[in-house]
């Protein structure tokens, strides 16, 4: 799938007037790797970067590179009655599906989740309205839930559905929803986060489960998650901003 590069272009050259939680492009100016890999790379596909560097490590940092909390974007507060009700369960009720081309269909709570070995991180979230914010994100490699549901031969992309509903239309709410193939779903550093800076997810920034995939752009991590469906192949374009014209492939 092509980059396409004029929207990358306005997305490098957005300027730090959108910014209002986070101040600063975090490593976003100078001769940042990251923004040097991005200007050289305007016209990568994912084809080519599938074989050049999609299995790179993204850039981890220190704690001392945390300069302000998580700007909270998109949908920061479901409306929604069944997240609501099960926010005030304090996630008691709570339950991540995973379903689809798997062996083993899991229904687990929170608790089950924490349980698994964690990985916490310290990346840079890059927006697609062209801000930054480094944060710490605790959370369960996916790898090691979907080696525990066990994915068919078939098995090609996974689903993450959220419990937000973004957009009210005619024909009923529409939920936030994303796509992953299984090569960036196996990614060490793609995690199914539920801390964030020290403490538990906050709501604004998708609570109590949300995607990491740290070699995307934000709005590929989906927050607000309670299902992850393994697939063969895409039945749509692969998520909500991407029916609405943005790049399934969103390779930073
Ligand atoms: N469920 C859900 N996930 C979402 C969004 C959303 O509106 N709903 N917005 C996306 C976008 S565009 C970004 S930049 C990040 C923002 O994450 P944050 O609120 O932690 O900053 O979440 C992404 N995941
Ligand atoms: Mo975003």
């Amino acid at each position: 799938m092509p980059a396409d590069p004029t929207r990358r272009r306005l997305l490098l050259a957005a300027p730090a007037l959108l910014l209002s939680g986070c101040k600063v492009f975090d490593g976003m100016t100078g001769d940042s790797p990251a923004r040097n890999l991005l200007e050289g790379a305007n016209a990568l596909t994912h084809a080519t970067q599938k074989f050049v560097a999609r299995d790179a490590l993204a850039p981890e940092y220190s704690r001392a590179d945390i300069r302000q909390g998580m700007r909270p974007n998109g949908v920061t507060a479901p409306q929604d009655s069944d997240y609501q009700a099960l926010a005030a369960s304090g996630w008691a009720d709570w339950r991540l599906a995973v379903t689809g081309a798997v062996e083993r269909p899991l229904s687990l709570s929170l608790a089950q989740l924490m349980a698994m070995p964690p990985r916490t991180q310290i990346t840079r979230h890059d927006c697609v309205e062209g801000w930054s914010c480094i944060a710490e994100w605790t959370g369960v490699q996916l790898s090691r839930v979907l080696a525990e549901a066990r994915p068919l031969p078939q098995a090609r992309f996974l689903y993450v559905r959220s419990m937000d509903t973004i957009e009210r239309g005619l024909a009923g709410g529409i939920r936030y929803w994303e796509s992953l193939d299984l090569r960036d779903a196996l990614h060490p550093q793609t995690i199914l986060a539920y801390g964030m800076n020290g403490s538990p997810l906050p709501v604004a920034n998708g609570a109590p489960l949300r995607l990491r995939v740290e070699r995307q752009l934000g709005y590929k991590m989906a927050k607000y998650l309670h299902a992850i469906e393994v697939v063969p192949a895409l039945a749509d374009k692969g998520g909500y901003w991407e029916e609405r014209g943005y790049d399934w492939y969103a390779g930073i």
